[in-house]
Order: C-alpha cells, then sequence, then structure tokens
C-alpha cells in the first residue's frame, strides 16, 4: 500500500465544481442538516407535483423502512430527456460506438433520444404494459438498450437487465422471479468480432417461463432466428410505425424505477430494487461531482448496462446531467489493445471510468498501444469494481494519464445505487488503492466485527457499515423485504452493513480490503461462490463441491472449486471440462472455474460445516498459517488437498 498523495493540480481544482474548502463545508453541512442539504438538490430535478417530506427512513432491524421525497411525484425519463430539450434538444446524448471499428458510430441527439423513447414507450403500450409491470431487457450495448430503459421508467414500468453474457437458465430464473411480462431481446450480440445468439438463449429461456411471456426483438445484425408468430414482435418495425408522442406518466417518488439481480453469499441472486426521485438524485449528483461534469464533455463509462455501473453511470447520472454519454458495444483488447484509446481519440473523450481489471489486461500489453493515440481531451480517469493495486494505478496514472489527471477510485455498490467513498478530483488528494473520503451525505463506519463496536479512533480496521440512509440506497429486496433486513441490517444492528471489510488510516482515508463474506469478485464482477457450487452440485457425476475466491493476476480473483465427484466416476480432463461447459450453460460463461481441483474429501467439522478458511489459504498456496485443523472430523484431507494443489500449476 503506497502513502504517497497525489494532490489535484492547482489547474483542475480552480475549474472544479469542487475544491478542498468547499468539500469540507458541503460535507459537514450535508451531515448536520441531511434534509436541508437534499432537499436543496433535490429541487433541481423537475417535479410534476412538488415533495414536502424529505427524509423519513430507519434502519432498525425488523422495521427497516427507506422513503425520500415521499409525497413528491416525476417522471425519470422526463428529467433525463424532456428537461433538455429546449436548451440541447440537438446536442448529442449518446454517442455510439460499435463492435466493429469500421461500421459508423452514432450520435444521438436529446431530440432523436425523445422520439425513439416514446416510440419505444408506445410500443410497450400496445403490449399491454402498465405502470408497475415488469419487463426483462436482455441486450447487447446498443442504443435500444437506453431506449427500453427510459421508455419503461416513461410508463412507470419497472425494467431489470440481465446482462447479455448470462445463460437460458439464469435469464428464465431473473423473469420468473420478477413476474415480467415482456422480454426485450436481440436477434445477436456482437462483441471482439464473435456473436452470440442471444435470441436463441432467450428461446431456450421462454421454455421455462409463462406462455403469456411476450419477446420484443430487436433485428440488430440481421442474423437468422427462430420465430414464434404470436410471441415473437419485431420491435424496430413496431417502432416505426408508433407514434413519436407519449406522454411521461407521472410517477410517485418512490415507484420503483428498477431492479437488479446481484450475487449475494446466500441462495439465488437477489432482486434489488431501486426508487425513482432518489436514485436519480443520487446517480445524477454523483456523476456531476466526482467526475467533475461539465456542459459539452463527453463521458464514457466502460461498463455493461447489464450491470449497475452501467445504469448509474451510463445511462441515468449523465443523462439526468444532460451530458454526451458513450456507450461502446465491443471489448478492450479487439481488433488489438489499442481499441479503448483509438475510442477516446475518435470521440474526445473527457472522463474515462473502467475496471482495474481492465487496466490490468491493457498493462499486460504495454505502453504502445496507449501512447500511439492521441489522448489529449481526456481530463479525469476513473475506477470502479473492486480495489485497484498500486501497479495498475501507476501504469493508470503514468502511461494512460501522463501523471497529470485525477483519477477517482470510486467504492460504491449495486445497493447503494451511486458512489459512497470517492475522490472529489478538485477537492481531494489521492492515494493509490485508497478510495479515499466520503461522498456528501455519507456516514462510513468500521466497526469490530466480532464485537459489532463501533470504533471511534482515526486509525481503525474492520467491516465498513453506514449509519444512516441516503437517497440512492436500494429500498427492498424485490417480493422479500425480510431477505433485504437480513442481509443488510441484522449482524450489526441499526446500520447498513456492506459486506466489505475496510480499514482506515490516520488521515482518515478508506481502504476496502475486500469481501468479508462468500462473495467473490471476478474481473469486477460479483459472483456468489454458493451459486457456483449448487451448479456444480446439480451435475449427475459430482457429489459435493466448494468454491472459492484465489489470486489472480488479472481478474483481481479467480474461481477455485473443489469437486468431489460421485463414487465410482473417474476425476478425467473429459469430465473437467464437461464441468466447465455445464457451469457456462448453468449461469454463464463469467462464472466458469478457473481451476478444478478434484477433492475425494473436503475440510468439515464435525458438525458437517465445510471449512472455508482452510480451502482458500490451499488455494492461496498458502500452506503454512491454516490456523488449527484439529476440530476436522478428518485432519488427513487437508494433506491430501495440499499435495493436489501443489501440483496445480
Ligand atoms: C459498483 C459495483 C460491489 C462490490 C463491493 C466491493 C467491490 C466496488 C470498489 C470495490 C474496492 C472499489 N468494489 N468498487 N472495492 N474499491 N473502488 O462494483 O457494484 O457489482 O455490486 O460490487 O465490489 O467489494 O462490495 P457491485
Amino acid at each position: 500500500m503506497s502513502e504517497k498523495t497525489y494532490p489535484p493540480s492547482q489547474e483542475f481544482a480552480e475549474n472544479a465544481h469542487i475544491d478542498a474548502a468547499k468539500y469540507d463545508e458541503m460535507y459537514a453541512a450535508s451531515i448536520k442538516d441531511p434534509e436541508g442539504f437534499w432537499a436543496g438538490h433535490a429541487r433541481d430535478l423537475d417535479w410534476i407535483e412538488p415533495f414536502t417530506k424529505v427524509k423519513n427512513t430507519s434502519f432498525k432491524h425488523g422495521n427497516v423502512d427507506i422513503r425520500w421525497f415521499e409525497d413528491g411525484v416525476l417522471n425519470v425519463a422526463a428529467n433525463c430527456i424532456d428537461r433538455h430539450l429546449e436548451t440541447r434538444g440537438d446536442q448529442t446524448a449518446i454517442i455510439f460506438e460499435p463492435d466493429d471499428p469500421e461500421a459508423a458510430a452514432q450520435h444521438i441527439t436529446y431530440k432523436e433520444l425523445h422520439e425513439n423513447v416514446c416510440r419505444f414507450a408506445n410500443v410497450l403500450l400496445s403490449q399491454g404494459i402498465m405502470r408497475g409491470d415488469r419487463v426483462v431487457i436482455y441486450l447487447p450495448m446498443i442504443p435500444e438498450a437506453a431506449y427500453a430503459m427510459l421508455a419503461c421508467a416513461r410508463i412507470g414500468a419497472v425494467h431489470s437487465i440481465v446482462f447479455a453474457g448470462f445463460s437460458a437458465d439464469a435469464l428464465a430464473n431473473r423473469i420468473n422471479n420478477s413476474g415480467a411480462k415482456v422480454l426485450i431481446t436481440a436477434d445477436e450480440a456482437p462483441r471482439g468480432g464473435r456473436k452470440t445468439a442471444l435470441k436463441s438463449n432467450a428461446d431456450a429461456a421462454l421454455l421455462h417461463c409463462s406462455d403469456k411471456v411476450r419477446c420484443l426483438v430487436v433485428k440488430h445484425t440481421g442474423g437468422q432466428t427462430t420465430w414464434i408468430q404470436g410471441r415473437d414482435i419485431d420491435l424496430k418495425a413496431q417502432m416505426e410505425q408508433a407514434s413519436p408522442d407519449c406522454p411521461a406518466r407521472p410517477m410517485k417518488a418512490e415507484d420503483p424505477l428498477f431492479i437488479l439481480y446481484t450475487s449475494g453469499s446466500t441462495g439465488q441472486p437477489k432482486g434489488v430494487v431501486h426508487s425513482s426521485a432518489g436514485y436519480l438524485l443520487y446517480a445524477g449528483l454523483t456523476h456531476k461531482y466526482d467526475f467533475d461534469y461539465h456542459d459539452g464533455d463527453v463521458f464514457w463509462c466502460t461498463a455493461d448496462v447489464g450491470w449497475v455501473t452501467g445504469h448509474s453511470y451510463i445511462i441515468y447520472g449523465p443523462l439526468a446531467n444532460g451530458a454526451t454519454t458513450l456507450m461502446f458495444e465491443g471489448v478492450p483488447t479487439w481488433p488489438d489493445a489499442s481499441r479503448f484509446w483509438q475510442v477516446c481519440e475518435k470521440h474526445k473523450v473527457n472522463q474515462f471510468y473502467t475496471a482495474p481489471t481492465a487496466i490490468r489486461a491493457l498493462m499486460a500489453q504495454g505502453k504502445e498501444p496507449v501512447e500511439k493515440c492521441d489522448l489529449s481531451a481526456l481530463k479525469l480517469l476513473g475506477t470502479v469494481g473492486e480495489p485497484i493495486n498500486p501497479e495498475a494505478w501507476n501504469w493508470y496514472n503514468e502511461v494512460v494519464g501522463k501523471g497529470k489527471l485525477p483519477i477517482v477510485d470510486t467504492w460504491w455498490q449495486t445497493e447503494t445505487g451511486g458512489h459512497l467513498l470517492t475522490p472529489l478530483p478538485g477537492a481531494t488528494a489521492t492515494k493509490p488503492g485508497s478510495c479515499t473520503k466520503p461522498f456528501f451525505g455519507i456516514e462510513p463506519v468500521i466497526l469490530d466485527a466480532t464485537s459489532g463496536e463501533e470504533i471511534t479512533e482515526t486509525e481503525a480496521e474492520g467491516v465498513l457499515c453506514i449509519k444512516d440512509s441516503w437517497p440512492g440506497q436500494m429500498r427492498t429486496v424485490y417480493g422479500d423485504h425480510e431477505r433485504f433486513e437480513q442481509t443488510y441490517f441484522s449482524d450489526y444492528k441499526g446500520y447498513y452493513f456492506t459486506g466489505d471489510g475496510c480499514r482506515r488510516d490516520k488521515d482518515g482515508y478508506y481502504w476496502i480490503t475486500g469481501r468479508v463474506d462468500d462473495v467473490i469478485n471476478v474481473s469486477g464482477h460479483r459472483m456468489g461462490t454458493a451459486e457456483v457450487e449448487s451448479a456444480l452440485v446439480a451435475h449427475p457425476d459430482v457429489a459435493e463441491a466448494a468454491v472459492v475466491g484465489y489470486p489472480h493476476d488479472i481478474k483481481g480473483q479467480g474461481i477455485y472449486a473443489y469437486v468431489t465427484v460421485m463414487n465410482g466416476v473417474e476425476e478425467t480432463d473429459a469430465l473437467r471440462k464437461d464441468l466447465e461447459k455445464w457451469v457456462r450453460s448453468e449461469i454463464g460463461p463469467i462464472a466458469k472455474p478457473d481451476i478444478i481441483q478434484w477433492a475425494p474429501g473436503l475440510p468439515k467439522t464435525r458438525s458437517g460445516k465445510i471449512m472455508r478458511r482452510i480451502l482458500r489459504k490451499i488455494a492461496e498456496n498458502d500452506f503454512d498459517t491454516l490456523g488449527d485443523t484439529s476440530t476436522l472430523a478428518d485432519p488427513a484431507v487437508v494433506d491430501d488437498l495440499i499435495e493436489k494443489r501443489k501440483a496445480q500449476k
């Protein structure tokens, strides 16, 4: 961990929305009088009916209830589009850069966005979609994904995006859990020169869903698909016929805007529910201040809209601010390792926001792919998704930022809606690897993991909790409020528990040390080890499986699976391949184990609990600090596992 600090340049600080003095003053005000602070900012939104109540929140287990601006009425899509038409109707809202670098980019103005979203909303209405109905979106990174989200928001439908890398089974689960009436997909998703057959995944998923679910299909590549009359609808053809006008429906501040499924430490993924007004306010404000976004800037977040980062920082945050936001369909390393930088040059990107895993992958390709591009428009770099190691931070700073640009390391979660811990680029001196300080209105606390006591000294290490609510906070787990309370408010009473471990240094800077639960972070994607385990044990040849994370040079963490086969089944390479394929089809390619180790026995306590701590150490090649193994039912299994681990590359 580096203690070197990087203060903002004087020039940057002078032109920034927030400098150091202003941060201190505004932060203090936001904690002293949250109602005044948030009401002041919320009034900048366009309200159909203004709110009179600001905050009504309780973190009390058994009574967790979170409401912001609850008697206000507004429409999120109108705030992201209509509000800007008069002043910036002809400005580009979305730049679409396709996978194929030879294909033309599209510049979609706010006026065009308005028209497309209205047409799309009218298609949804014609399918009988009403306020509160759920719509699942399974699309590539194409403009229709943005239209679909905003069309739902316009008519008060609740979208739930499923990342296009998830399998048919995972898609079916989410359609069924959310009770969606419509699935929106495309024929194919091109990425890195290859095409994924999205529609055929959708077809396979819909076999497990109600036959009432309709399927709107974007003919994107024109690839061949099966077509089921009466169920499948050609979206573009319908949009052409639909009216370009569709009034934005008045929605209550607390009406749900979207559901996004995310992995937890147990069971099936949880449907994280976000609100309308609070979420939009928080995404917009963090986008403006944390990236120091100014009118006319081109902002690029490289995430996929299938993750929360894409929701908040490709769509809602930037569009709430009337920004120009870039949507990129491709991957960083195709056709070659300079693609990101070529896109930055081509579209004169001003703020660039990506994940440490991408930085590490590009770092491995050397400086040349970066240096051959003109990155002079860049003003700021951002990172998100996992802790960034100092080597990657330094490379990002020196090679991409030429040592001149602020780097914002933003810590947040699907559950938080937007950044909670982040530098403000004109105010905060950064330290490589630290997400620095809280955003306005956020009160982070570090608790002793076992006693649950708050550690009040500046220097502290323990679990990260948040003391009070902020507008962007998730409101519930879809259909299971008890699980919401249980997951986030039961371990440490009265606090929101993040699931992350954290250290606070002598300057009050926060350093995330990683998850303290059974969630791993693979290439910045959250994965529950329990999910991968249940996929593995569903295979007929598998008796038992235990999955842990281990350090991986590019991905941050890799997936390490210990597998016990059924009696009489042989531990062959062919079975290993088959298991990899199996997990890909049960969950998706991102869940494929990096290493499968055969484990004739797993280390268990006498009561039958798998000792994951030991499995983690073995996966990390750390055999000397296994700790006490005497409570194991059969301590000899450990020696066997160590021997097999040593035999792996
Ligand atoms: C936005 C997003 C959330 C988990 C979170 C933490 C890790 C995210 C981080 C970070 C260190 C950062 N995480 N940002 N760790 N530094 N800047 O990634 O949401 O997919 O829900 O993951 O990711 O462990 O708890 P999500």
